[in-house]
């Protein structure tokens, strides 16, 4: 196995235990079996489903930051307090999901149907989302209760998950669905939507979880790993907004709907502006409607407009851009680059 995957597979081999105390909290209110069945499945079938990138970040940024050679130099106990963090973000991860599948009327999600499709669930995944919110708190009292940082932990997920709501706001007042304005969009609000709705929670907050754990917490050094996620957070859902259309479902487990959906992504704004007034007109008539003829004559468009080649040219900058960036870093108090050299290559072509 390689060392990825058997990191994959350790930080898996918490969540069992996760489910088993986070069920435990219900049995105390003395809940129904039914109810504390359901919320199991809620767990399970919404959380360990995906690549786990962020969750698995807390503890890789966690290592670099002790200074540690690899993972086995952490106690059971300590790794475990650490994939804890992991989890809670990957809890904030499909809670945020489950309530964008709903808003986008998305169908797959992870290569299954998206939960509020499962037939006994419908509307209940409403619920199910707030519940999966719930049980970050459940967990970060539990074990972190005593810590010095704790309202640290509390503030940082409460700020992040706001924000992540105003980026979700933005991007659904956005795309209404019943009214389409191509001249409402533009490259400058889809960065701020992004930034908003996926960078401080998918790349921020992993390293300043990390970073509040591993007592290398200084805000000068919080900002300077801001400065860099950021941006890095922009260019992966800039990969999400491009993949959307461009990747193959089986790689990325989900089926694309942002043209239908009539979304501000990266793949649009880009067309709008290389478009010649008769592709104009193309997009203004095809665009965001919900009709996969409409969407594969937008399809179309994109290709002859070569979005393919400038998404790659734009990949190539935005590396750079960063590497830059990552090489200024002060480290003098015990910040590290390499925590951000690390996400980066995490990030850079991927395709799923
Ligand atoms: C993702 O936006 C943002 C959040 C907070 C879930 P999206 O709708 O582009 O995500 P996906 O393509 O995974 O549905
Ligand atoms: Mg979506
Ligand atoms: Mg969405
Ligand atoms: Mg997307």
């Amino acid at each position: 196995m390689s060392d990825k995957s058997v990191r994959k597979e350790k930080f898996l081999s918490v969540f069992p235990e996760l489910v088993e105390e986070l069920t435990d909290a219900l049995k105390a209110y003395g809940m129904t079996p039914e109810a504390i069945e359901w919320f199991s499945e809620n767990l399970n079938y919404n959380t360990p489903g995906g690549k786990l990138n962020r969750g698995i970040s807390v503890v890789d940024t966690y290592i670099i930051l002790k200074g540690l050679k690899s993972i086995d130099e952490l106690s059971t106990e300590e790794y475990k307090r650490v994939a804890i963090l992991g989890w809670a973000i990957e809890l904030l991860q499909a809670y945020f999901l489950v309530a964008d599948d709903i808003m986008d009327q998305s169908i797959t999600r992870r290569g299954q149907p998206c939960w509020y499709k499962v037939p006994k669930v419908g509307d209940i995944a409403i619920n199910d989302a707030f519940m999966l919110e719930g049980a970050i708190y459940l967990l970060l009292k539990k074990y972190f209760k005593q810590e010095s940082y704790y309202v640290d932990l509390l503030e940082l997920f409460h700020e992040v998950t706001f924000q992540t709501e105003l980026g979700q706001l933005l991007d659904l007042i956005t795309a209404p669905e019943d009214h389409v304005d191509l001249s409402k969009f533009s490259l400058e609000k889809h960065s701020f939507i992004v930034i908003f709705k996926t960078a401080y929670y998918s790349f921020y907050l992993p390293v300043a979880l990390a970073m509040y754990a591993a007592g290398v917490a200084d805000p000068k050094d919080l900002k300077q790993a801001e400065d860099v996620l950021i941006p890095l957070g922009e260019y992966f859902q800039i990969q999400d907004d491009y993949l959307d259309c461009f990747g193959k479902p089986e790689d990325i487990g989900k089926i694309g709907t942002d043209i239908q959906d009539n979304k501000c992504s990266w793949v649009i704004n880009t067309a709008l502006k290389l478009a010649t007034s008769e592709q104009r007109a193309i997009l203004d008539q095809n665009y965001g409607i919900k009709d996969s003829h409409k969407e594969a004559i937008v399809k179309e468009l994109f290709n002859e407009l070569g979005i393919e080649k400038i998404y790659h040219e734009y990949e190539e900058n935005i590396a750079a851009q960063l590497k830059q960036k990552i090489a200024q870093v002060d480290e003098s108090r015990g910040f590290k680059a390499e925590v951000l050299t690390a996400f980066l290559q995490k990030v850079y072509k991927r395709s799923k």
